[in-house]
């Protein structure tokens, strides 16, 4: 594939590759469709809107978003303007995201209505006084999905507009900006925090290039990703793993990207794969295992898949096979990381194979170590790494962290692999204590420092368990203070204060209660043991 040149603006270069698409539809959304000509206007629209307002070129902007159509206007109004978007979870509490308007010093808040309650007490919180800008779209045509308590729809539940709010909506009708900065092909285009397995998210730093070279790398060559294609993706946008899917890939290649702002439930799942007949899904494999086990499974000829893909944990065999059974359609399982922005190692159409995570993506190396540094030989487990030209710059305002992870070309993932004599990638776990849960990371340290803050908690350790189907579950082990007894009520207590506390993903599933914890004679909880179950 041929290299971005040196003065390059990824937004821009997205509307020059669309320029004669203007009437095909770019994105369908719960509230109607959105054609390439509209997204144009109101990328180019919100990039003077940031101008005028008094942004500047490389300032950060907090954006804390469901994915509507408005999500794809302001990450690339803002790249489009060299501002760069600071994407997050729209799951996390209002603490996380004071912590990450400090951390990046924001200069706006965008969220969408549903969302603003948190985002205006984080802001309370980070001691600044930003403006939130909230998107809250109105039904745009009769394609319109029309789910009921659409978020963003007018009138929805958790809209609290104040009066120094700004609507994006009132933003979006001013004139569009003539010209995109003139960003080169390295200039910070965008962050992502991304999870560890101690202390606060990372600020992941990438460039306008990282996004071209993903979709060059993978989505063309690998998912063969095409203009007809119809893409849905249960991932979120604000995950690298959903933007990749469901921004840079189809726009790259002007194809039509089906959003869902609710939650990836089966049933909304279904709705979307039989109404918009997508032919590329993204999922993840707790996701693909719930579909195959609900009892409203569409047939096959209900629906349209011609490749699927999966990441954020290893896929069992069985899911993909039972899923290919059922559809027809491969399940291309693969890896990659915020840091990388997206998958490196993949399975290929045609060449599937079930229980490994394929082989590296061509434009990427990939290299099993041990701790030493040299490399392991096949069929041992090592750490692995990777080099490739999306690697991220860097963590914000982290070094420690920064050189331990970003050594020369190379990156260190800390997961663990086992190469077979085929060359395909086997996953073995990974390095540190974190967890993937749903394809979602869970830092142990911090689901236990919450439980020890319950009343009833003395102690608390939590591992992952991987259950019959092979996907990993949160399981904590706490020991209770004298004078309180063990029982499912205490459960449900301690799941809900987790829950109340933590993002949602993070909560425990399974709790046992012990009399004691194991611990090292200096008195270091012992997480093996309790994997090991001694
Ligand atoms: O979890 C993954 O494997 C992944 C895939 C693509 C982009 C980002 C991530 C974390």
């Amino acid at each position: 594939p041929k290299a971005p040149p040196e003065q390059f603006n990824f937004a821009a270069h997205l509307l020059a590759l669309n320029q004669a698409r203007g009437e095909k539809v770019a994105y369908i959304d719960d509230l109607g469709t959105l054609t390439y000509a509209e997204l144009e206007h109101r990328i180019r629209s919100f990039a003077s809107s940031l101008l005028r307002l008094g942004l500047r070129r490389e300032e950060r902007i907090l954006v804390a978003m469901l994915d509507t159509v408005d999500l794809p206007v302001v990450f690339l109004g803002a790249l489009y303007a060299g501002v760069v978007p600071v994407l997050v979870n729209t799951l996390l509490t209002a603490d996380d995201y004071a912590y990450m308007i400090g951390h990046s010093r924001a200069q706006l808040v965008v969220t969408s209505g549903p969302l603003l309650d948190k985002l205006r007490a984080a802001v309370t919180t980070s001691g600044t006084s930003l403006r939130l800008l909230v998107s809250q779209p109105a039904a745009r045509d009769a394609a319109a999905d029309g789910a009921p308590g659409v978020p963003g729809a007018p009138g929805a539940p958790g809209a609290h507009g104040a009066p120094g709010d700004l609507d994006l909506d009132a933003l979006l009708a001013e004139p569009p900006a003539a010209a995109p900065a003139d960003t080169h092909v390295d200039d910070i285009a965008f962050w992502l925090y991304s999870s560890g397995s101690t202390g606060r998210p990372k600020g992941t730093v990438h460039t306008h290039g990282n996004l071209h070279w993903t979709a060059e790398l993978y989505a063309k060559p690998i998912l063969g990703i095409r203009e007809s294609d119809v893409v849905f993706s249960a991932a979120k946008l604000f995950f690298a793993y959903g933007l990749g899917n469901a921004l840079t890939f189809p726009l790259s290649v002007g194809a039509t990207t089906v959003l869902m702002a609710e939650r990836a439930t089966c049933d909304a799942i279904f709705a979307r794969l039989t109404r918009h007949k997508p032919t590329l899904f993204c999922g993840v494999p707790t996701l693909f295992l719930a579909m195959l086990a609900s009892p409203a499974l569409p047939a096959r000829a209900d629906v349209a898949l011609r490749v699927c893909t999966s990441a954020g944990e290893a896929l069992p065999q069985q899911v993909g096979e039972r899923f290919t059974a059922h559809f027809g359609a491969e399940i291309l399982d693969g890896i990659g990381s915020t840091e990388m922005l997206h998958i490196f190692l993949s399975n290929r159409p045609g060449e599937v194979v079930y229980g490994t995570t394929g082989v590296p993506v061509p434009g990427y190396d990939v290299a099993l170590r041990d701790e030493t540094g040299a490399l392991v030989p096949d069929g041992e487990i090592g750490d692995l790494y990777v080099k490739g030209p999306s690697t991220a710059l860097l963590y914000w305002r982290n070094r420690d962290k920064t050189r331990a992870t970003f050594l020369g070309d190379w990156m260190k993932t800390g997961d663990k692999y086992q190469r077979l004599p085929t060359g395909h990638y086997v996953y073995a776990g990974r390095s540190d204590d974190m967890l993937k849960v749903s394809g979602q990371y869970v830092a142990p340290v911090e689901v236990e420092i919450v439980l020890q803050e319950h009343e009833c908690v003395l102690e608390a350790a939590v591992i992952g368990k991987v259950d019959p189907s092979g996907l990993m579950r949160t399981c904590a082990f706490v020991v209770l203070r004298e004078g309180h007894a063990p029982g499912d009520h205490l459960v449900l207590a301690l799941q809900a204060f987790v829950k109340g506390r933590l993002a949602p993903h993070k909560y425990p599933r399974e709790i046992a209660f012990v009399t004691e914890l194991p611990k090292t004679a200096t008195g270091k909880i012992q997480r093996f043991r309790l994997r090991e179950g001694g």
